[in-house]
């Protein structure tokens, strides 16, 4: 039978910066920086007998792969999500900077529903409050990074979202480091607020 465990997930499209993430925040070892989209499935890594550090890859175009293929993943993350829900007492969306401002740029063509935005409503209306993370903001140019988190909370109606939501976006630098301490922090409390915060201590800066 399957061990009970608490799962920490980190979500987000391939290349995100999700494993670096959790490298700087866990003691979990995961691969960084294999090529876009290699790592697509569902990978977990054991913290404590209790708590679970979870890689999830997001769904996105899959260049390489028949689009069935592509389905599959995303049938396997949604499936993930309704059935643990309830295991999870923090969820951080790991997202590109670089890639919210070229998407804002393209979004003047109707019809695009960024895959951020989707994962995102996703994980809310399984009752999850995600931790936004905008990764690799010293990639970006400083006031493309408010651009980044403007354009973001317009996309998922931040504003008028619960207060529950608020201060649940900050900007990152994974290679750098900046702003982990906020990350842990937030990390930490929402593990607190889901009665599970004998784990804070396992989120730590490394
Ligand atoms: N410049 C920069 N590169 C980053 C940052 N975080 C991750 N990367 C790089 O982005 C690539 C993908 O990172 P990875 O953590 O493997 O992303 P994942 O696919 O979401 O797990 C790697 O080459 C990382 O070194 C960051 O904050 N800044
Ligand atoms: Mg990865």
């Amino acid at each position: 039978m399957e061990e009970f465990a608490w799962y920490l997930v980190f979500v987000g499209r391939p290349n995100a910066g999700k494993s670096s993430l959790i490298c700087k925040l866990t003691s979990a070892k995961p691969v960084i920086g294999k090529k876009p989209g290699s790592t697509r499935r569902i990978n977990r890594y054991k913290i404590t007998k209790k708590f679970e550090v979870v890689d999830v890859p997001g769904w996105g175009k899959i260049h390489d792969r028949a689009k069935s293929y592509e389905d599959r993943i995303k049938d396997e993350i949604v499936e993930f999500f309704e059935k643990y829900k309830f295991r999870i007492p923090a969820c951080i969306l790991v997202i590109d900077a670089k890639s919210i401002i070229d998407v804002s740029k393209r979004l003047s063509k109707k019809g695009i529903i960024p895959i951020d935005q989707e994962l995102y409503n996703f994980m809310k209306s399984n009752g999850l409050i995600p931790i936004v993370a905008i990764n690799k903001i010293d990639k970006v140019a400083k006031h493309e990074v408010d651009e980044a988190v403007d354009y973001f909370k317009k996309l998922v109606d931040f504003d008028n979202l619960p207060e529950k939501y608020q201060e649940t976006v900050i900007t990152v630098s994974a290679k750098q480091g900046t702003n982990l301490g906020i990350l842990r922090d937030l990390i930490r409390k929402h593990l607190r607020n889901n009665d599970v915060e004998e784990f804070e201590r396992y989120i730590k800066l490394r």
